[in-house]
């Protein structure tokens, strides 16, 4: 019984990139949800995920865990406008991108970089840290501007589950010296960012 009748609750801290996704996600879909605050491995949280992690949705009788398994659920009980594609096809390049940003663009672009500037060990940013993984970093932007280049989109022609996977990283990045400057030279890149920023679901979960 998933309780649908109730208003959806995210669970979480909005400056989680994880669940500013799920926020962009039901925002998109118009669903009428509540934001309720909590933090990793606060009571609230460790008592749902078995890792302490956010975010968590809880609908009626259903508590979820994982940003993935909560956006499939959001999408199909609320399923218009469709932020994955019916086309199979483009249904699998969705998908394709969040798993590569869920297990490989998120652990550089965040964990490693973006994390050393805002959460550094005592005495400033983490300088060998940051120069480690700045090569992969710029591989990773490249691979994004390429992917939008042709009109603003990851995938296909209209904003999907991809990009609102996406936006939350690119944020963070945006605000550190060479991520930003990167996306300040690729004009791909700050064009697609700039269309992203302009939608309301963007906006209103912006932390
Ligand atoms: N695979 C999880 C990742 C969630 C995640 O890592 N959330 C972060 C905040 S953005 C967190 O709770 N970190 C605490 C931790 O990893 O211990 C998902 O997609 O929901």
């Amino acid at each position: 019984m998933s309780g649908t009748q109730s208003k959806p609750q995210i669970i979480g801290a909005p400056f989680s990139t994880y669940v500013r996704v799920c926020r962009i996600v039901a925002e998109e879909k118009g669903i009428a949800y509540d934001l309720v605050p909590a933090r990793p491995h606060s009571a609230a949280v460790d008592a749902v995920h078995p890792f302490g992690r956010i975010p968590i949705l809880r609908h009626g009788a259903l508590e979820l865990y994982e940003s993935r398994a909560i956006v499939g659920y959001l999408e199909a009980t609320f399923p218009e406008p469709r932020l994955i594609p019916a086309d199979p096809v483009a249904a699998a390049r969705v998908e394709q991108w969040v798993s590569l940003v869920n297990t490989t663009l998120d652990p550089i672009l965040v964990r490693r970089y973006v994390l050393a500037y805002m959460m550094p060990p005592e005495g400033g940013p983490d300088r060998d840290k940051i120069a480690a993984v700045l090569p992969q970093v710029e591989k990773a932007l490249g691979l994004i501007a390429a992917a939008v280049a042709e009109n603003g989109h990851l995938v296909g022609d209209g904003f999907t589950y991809a990009d609102a996977n996406l936006v939350p990283i690119l944020d963070y990045v945006a605000r550190t010296p060479e991520g930003g400057a990167i996306i300040e030279a690729s004009g791909a890149l700050k064009a697609a960012m700039a269309g992203w920023a302009a939608r309301p679901s963007v906006a209103a979960t912006r932390p």
